[in-house]
């Protein structure tokens, strides 16, 4: 309606002014003619009576009088008379005007002084009234009276009125004809082509060729659609000759880069696309508190660090949670943006949860539920129905709008993580074609530890749906194949390494997951620049510096990590006032209690072992609360003697690749906890159970003396493995292993 009211109303607006401009014209027309007619029957009548009424008059004759007004009282239309003596004194007056006031009219005096006649325009009560005047002589020429005509108007005006409510019909009339006049032309001119090219590039988009039914329309529209086309077929041949141009350059033994993964989803994937989903989106866009200007952010999180670079390479779209406050801002009508924001390398589309769905679903569920439960930190998880029932319901929402994204054939979907245990079924109850993979980012309990899941066979069954499911180690596949064969009814391959349930074959693999890469160049000037900065600002030359990265987790191993510092400097005084732990926090899901909770207690530990210490200027910990850039961690890592990772238990570990990465001096020590999955892989890193806090200071104490030999040798050691199994080698396995699955 609104788009026919636009379409429509500058043609109303033109015949509306015309319709008006001449109503005005004609009304004035009409109401002038009908006042000369009225001044012309006045004249005529009073001139008519003027006999008569010098008869009267002459002979003061007062009952002739009342007869010769009279006359008038039962005309049709409102109408009267009046005569006046010599002095304009009112002698008489037809009943209906008998409060006419003759002292109140001047124009009586005009009419006996200069003996002519005069008319006026007047009001009388309530009604416009003509009155015409004259006066009556004798046959000397003096004067005997007056006779006065008078005549309501207000039929002048009713006929006026009458004009402009038939010209208000008929402009009411003409405006809802050229609305449905407009409506229709704009229903057959443009809706219905236009609806038709939407349903054909809806097809088109997802790749539905079979459904793309020809344009009828010959218009533009219909030759738009016909480039659109030419357009899809050279992009299509143009995949196809980079895909064979990508598997030649593939077979090249060289480590994983960027560019090489871009090779193989062009080999692997040809013409379809992937659907990433996660619940943390890679960027986020926020309200800058200081200048109220919106910038994005990249969320502390390693799903992010990991996937931010395959997305890159791969192109594609990433359904994830809108969680900044600016980001609806930011996204267009169907909820996406192009990432980077700066240079837009994927499609990023948007969920929006309320309130109650990220409280039940994210943090109820998944956070104080399934993380808990599969961390076996000690900290008790937590399990109800409402949250239960929240994330079912979102789970189904992230489904359906990943289905509305997939290509008709050959789609592939990669899920991330515990958010989502439920969505590999979803989308196969309505999508059996498609080929589904979900990588498990934290670890995989046991059995007996699962168990205690009310909701086990349903997790169990969701995650089933997947084609394949990947964990960062062995040791949590074999958890997890365990797990399904103790709790549900299926048959699970040891050889094959996979579960078969109601006929339906899921892999289970290991991908250890990774970061970009080492960094091969040496320190720049602007890096320099801020490691100098950093020095300055905490007092650090001259002193050993340990650092740790973290988002404020009980499973990061924080408050171990301070237990051990504070032992350390008991045990080995020698390094008062010559080491210093900085602490890198970045606050995380803190609108938990346990996290919370969390927060006050590593604050006020170290605020109890930093005045155990101080002396001077110097105090053992710098604590850093606060959200830091990839580009503002680095220097961080690179000034790090040592580097403390002690998580409790942790699927991977990416602080622990990162420090490697930075390192590129092959000096500084890496402490890494035994519960991490990258200690199965960085075996040259110092292992440490962060329980047994002892332990944990000497290892500190034998970083602090390492000889730099043996530190580089480690470092190279560590390095090389970094380098040659990054997060790219990670994608090209996860990959491999889809596309393999999509040809069975
Ligand atoms: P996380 O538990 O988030 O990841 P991790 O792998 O250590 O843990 O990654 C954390 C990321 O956040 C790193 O990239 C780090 O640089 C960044 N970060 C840490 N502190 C920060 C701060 N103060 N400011 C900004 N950024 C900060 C989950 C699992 C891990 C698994 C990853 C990837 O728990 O076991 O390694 O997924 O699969």
């Amino acid at each position: 309606m609104k788009k026919t009211i636009v379409f429509a109303l500058p043609l109303i607006i033109i015949v509306s002014l015309v319709i008006i401009i001449f109503g005005v014209i004609q009304v004035r027309y009409e109401e002038d003619k009908l006042m000369d007619d009225l001044k012309r029957k006045a004249e005529t009548v009073a001139e008519s009576l003027e006999l008569s009424a010098g008869y009267v008059l002459a002979n003061n004759d007062q009952a002739g009088a009342q007869r010769l007004v009279k006359r008038f009282q039962n005309k049709k239309n409102i109408q009267g008379c009046a005569l006046y003596d010599r002095e304009g004194k009112l002698i008489a007056i037809t009943e209906r005007f008998r409060d006419w006031k003759d002292e109140e009219r001047e124009y009586y005096r005009d009419a006996l002084k200069n003996k002519e006649a005069s008319d006026l325009l007047g009001k009388f009560k309530k009604i416009y009234v003509y009155s015409h005047i004259i006066p009556v002589l004798d046959d000397q020429g003096k004067i005997l009276g007056m006779v006065e005509m008078i005549y309501d108007t207000s039929y002048v005006f009713a006929r006026s009125m009458d004009f402009w409510r038939n010209m208000i019909i008929t402009l009411v009339l003409l405006v809802i004809s050229l609305l449905l006049i407009a409506a229709l032309v704009l229903r057959q001119m443009f809706l219905v082509p236009m609806r038709q090219l939407t349903v054909w590039f809806k097809h088109f988009q997802k790749g539905e060729t079979s459904k793309m039914h020809e344009i009828s329309q010959k218009s533009e529209l219909g030759e738009l659609a016909s480039e659109v086309e030419q357009v899809a077929l050279s992009l299509r041949v143009a995949k196809k000759s980079m895909a064979e141009a990508a598997t030649i350059r593939l077979k090249k033994d060289e480590i994983w880069t960027e560019s090489k993964l871009k090779d193989l989803v062009n080999a692997k994937l040809g013409d379809s696309s992937m659907v990433i989903v996660s619940n943390r989106e890679p960027f986020m866009h926020v309200l800058d508190e200081r200048t109220g200007a919106a910038k994005y952010v990249r969320p502390a999180s390693g799903v992010v660090t990991a996937l931010n670079p395959i997305m890159r390479a791969c192109g594609g779209t990433w359904i994830a949670q809108g969680s900044g406050n600016a980001d609806r801002q930011f996204v267009n009508s169907k909820d996406k943006l192009g990432v980077p924001p700066e240079d837009n390398r994927y499609i990023l589309k948007r969920i929006w949860l309320t309130p109650e769905e990220e409280g039940g679903f994210y943090y109820g569920f998944a956070n104080e539920g399934l993380w808990p439960l599969s961390h076996i930190t000690f900290t008790r998880p937590i399990f109800r129905e409402a949250d239960w029932q929240m994330y079912k319901q979102v789970n189904q929402k992230f489904a359906d709008s990943v289905i509305e994204e997939l290509p008709a054939k050959n789609a592939f979907v990669f899920i991330q993580d515990y958010h989502f245990t439920l969505l590999g079924k979803m989308i196969k109850d309505k999508r059996p074609d498609v080929t589904i993979a979900l990588f498990w980012h934290i670890p995989w309990p046991n059995p007996e530890v699962f168990s205690v899941c009310p909701y086990q066979k349903e997790i169990l069954d969701g995650m089933l749906g997947c084609d394949l499911v990947g964990f960062h180690v062995q040791y949590h596949c074999n958890n997890f194949l365990e797990t399904a064969n103790r709790l549900l009814e299926c048959r699970v391959d040891n050889e094959k390494n996979s579960v078969v349930r109601s006929g339906k074959e899921t892999l289970v693999r290991p991908f250890p997951i990774s970061i970009e890469g080492v960094s091969r160049y040496s320190v720049t000037a602007n890096e320099a620049r801020e490691i100098d900065r950093i020095r300055e600002k905490y007092d650090l030359a001259g002193k050993i510096v340990a650092v740790g990265v973290d988002r404020i987790d009980y499973t990061k191993g924080i408050v171990e990590r301070i237990l051990a510092v504070d032992r350390f400097l008991g045990k080995y005084p020698e390094y008062l006032n010559k080491f210093v732990f900085l602490q890198l926090a970045a606050p995380s899901r803190t609108k938990i209690k346990r996290y919370h909770d969390l927060s006050d207690e590593i604050e006020r530990l170290i605020e109890k072992k930093n005045s155990k210490y101080t002396n001077g200027a110097w105090r053992p910990i710098i604590y850093l609360k606060e959200y830091f850039t990839p580009e503002e961690i680095k220097p961080y890592y690179r000034l790090g003697d040592i580097c403390v990772v002690s998580s409790l238990h942790d699927g991977m570990n990416l602080v622990a690749k990162e420090y490697v990465a930075a390192k590129n001096d092959l000096a500084g020590v890496l402490l890494l906890s035994k519960f991490t999955g990258a200690a199965r892989e960085l075996t040259e890193a110092l292992q440490i159970n962060p329980y047994a806090i002892e332990e944990f200071a000497d290892s500190l104490k034998t970083a602090c003396v390492m000889p730099p030999e043996e530190q580089k040798r480690r470092m190279e050691s560590m390095r090389k493995v970094v380098a040659d199994n990054n997060v790219y080698k990670w994608a090209a396995s996860i990959i491999t292993n889809l596309t393999e699955l999509q040809k069975t």
